[in-house]
């Protein structure tokens, strides 16, 4: 081979490299729009059927970390507002995942009873990207992503938090309930001047079953210092006008047979009736319970909520208070006076409140029911212990 053949070979060997290269490029290229292409179809389907979220955002007033009471939103321009970031919104990966500022958060409920959680972060490898990126997490499957996102969307959710939390007060007793679904424990809240004059005003105030009068709350008292709670309320009570008991519970004189036999196992079984979320279909919500003080006995409860056709749709709460006896300065079970029915935000379909014991509180477990979904912390298990 003479010099200008070696230079024909290495100039096709060459040719050839390119060749690959290139084509190695073009398809990863194209594998590229195809990954965007699945991540926007994917994020295209993030928020579809979303019945009404729900916000919080961190506290800056208090003195600790913690959240500010949930709201829930149902208007749906505000949904599709979210929806629209969400779909700007391209699959993203942090070389350093770790530090994630995880507040404001947004809840996405939707019909099928699938629950997304939005957190808007701020990405710390860049200041200047501060605020514009989610991460979502369903409960339906492992999946964990994080997007990057063109709005400011932690911005959105506080300005969106901002106008619903004026909009309503919820009170039990002396404490603020969040109206959204989930535990929360009656706690005392962090005193600074915004919260208490924030509670001071006329409320509505019912019991289970009726509108009892229009109170006004003047008066608050501190607790422990820098904590209080509200006087005046010995019952639950809105600061809206509008009727958040459109129906009534009644309570049944004979348990119909197929909830008997759901709840067999306890001594007793009592069932109210009431259509929960106004399809003039009834609703069924029995406590089973067995108190057995004998030296072997059982001490335990179990309130379930069933649908016309006595089908089981969920499992509230259950309490093994045995398992609790030497925590018990007397023997208790879950009742149908610690369940209540109120429509905690306006649109028709009643809440179920449940107030549970807990060690050195109580808590509220606030459910929703919709097209046979129990929304809400399902399947609690009441426990004294500490
Ligand atoms: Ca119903
Ligand atoms: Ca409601």
């Amino acid at each position: 081979m003479d010099r200008d053949e070696i230079l024909e070979k290495i100039l096709m060997v060459v040719i050839v490299i390119l060749v690959i290269v290139v084509g190695f490029l073009v398809v990863e290229g194209r594998k590229k729009d195809e990954q965007i292409k699945q991540v926007v179809s994917v994020s295209n389907k993030i928020i579809e059927n979303v019945k009404y979220m729900e916000l919080t955002i961190g506290d800056a007033e208090a003195r600790e970390i913690r959240y500010k009471p949930a709201v829930a939103v149902f208007d749906e321009s505000k949904l599709n507002v979210m929806e629209d970031m969400i779909n700007t919104g391209e699959k993203y990966e942090f070389e350093n995942p770790t530090g994630f500022d995880d507040i404001p958060m947004a809840y996405l409920y939707k019909d099928d009873g699938e629950i997304i959680v939005i957190s808007a972060i701020d990405n710390f490898e860049d200041d200047e990207e501060k605020g514009n990126f989610i991460i979502y997490q369903t409960n339906k499957s492992e999946v964990k992503r994080i997007y990057k996102v063109e709005d400011e969307v932690g911005e959105f959710i506080e300005k969106l938090y901002n106008e619903r939390y004026d909009d309503e007060i919820l009170l039990y007793y002396g404490y603020e309930l969040q109206t959204s679904t989930g535990l929360q424990a009656l706690m005392d809240m962090p005193l600074n001047d915004d919260m208490t004059e924030r509670y001071m005003g006329k409320y509505n105030q019912y019991s289970k079953n009726k509108k009892l009068k229009q109170i006004e709350v003047k008066d608050y008292s501190e607790t422990y210092e820098g904590y209080f709670v509200v006087e005046g309320n010995d019952h639950i009570a809105i600061s809206e006008d509008y009727n958040p008991i459109p129906r009534q519970s009644k309570k049944l004189k004979r348990v119909p047979d197929k909830i008997k036999e759901s709840l067999s196992k306890f001594d007793k079984v009592e069932v109210e009736e009431i259509d929960l979320n106004g399809d003039k279909e009834l609703e069924y919500i029995a406590v089973g319970s067995t108190e057995d003080t004998s030296d072997d006995g059982k001490i335990m409860s179990k309130v379930v909520l069933y649908n016309k056709d006595y089908k089981t749709i969920g499992t509230l709460a259950s309490w093994d208070a045995t398992e609790d006896l030497k925590y018990l300065p007397e023997e208790v079970v879950l009742s149908l006076d610690d369940v209540v029915y109120f429509d905690i935000n306006n649109d028709n379909k009643m809440e179920i409140l449940m107030e549970l014991p807990a060690y050195e509180t109580s808590l509220i477990n606030i459910f929703r029911y919709d097209n046979n979904v129990l929304y809400g912390e399902k399947d609690y298990e009441v426990s004294l212990k500490p």
